[in-house]
């Protein structure tokens, strides 16, 4: 008898929480635009973080510093192959980031502030060669 309330008051209790998950869900719906906009990726302060493939996937490559070259540098496997770009730099000076087609920091560019990214650009995509820090975009 006592199992069989044990089994009753579980059952209770995993119906109870099923309204809840529905209605979160329903609630977060309409959002569901605004939210895939405001797609924050995992890139650690202070870097620029540039993943292989769009929408923030892939292997992540970061960038601290300026680098005219990428292929110049221990992350030289993502020139050419970047497709997603995310800016975490840090606030004050040299918290924008211009990255460029062209290594030297020429051709095709686009500036990112910081807490800024861009998941796809048709004029970058795996196209990429160097990245600039400057004050602002
Ligand atoms: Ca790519």
């Amino acid at each position: 008898m006592r199992k069989s309330v044990i089994v009753l008051a579980s059952l209770a209790l995993a119906g109870a929480g099923l309204p809840l998950i529905a209605q979160t869900a329903s609630a977060q719906e309409p959002e569901a635009g605004a939210k895939a906009a405001a797609v924050v990726p995992y890139c650690p302060d202070a870097y620029l973080c540039v993943w292989k493939d769009a929408n923030y996937e892939g292997t992540r490559y970061d960038f601290k510093y300026s680098n005219r070259n990428w292929g110049q540098t221990r992350n030289r496997a993502i020139e050419n192959e970047d497709s997603s770009w995310w800016n975490a730099g840090l606030s004050g000076s040299y918290s924008s980031v211009i990255v460029y087609k062209d290594a030297g920091y020429n051709g095709y560019s686009f500036c990112l502030d910081r807490g800024h990214g861009k998941a796809s650009d048709r004029g970058m995509n795996d196209n990429g060669n160097g990245n600039e820090w400057v004050n602002s975009c």
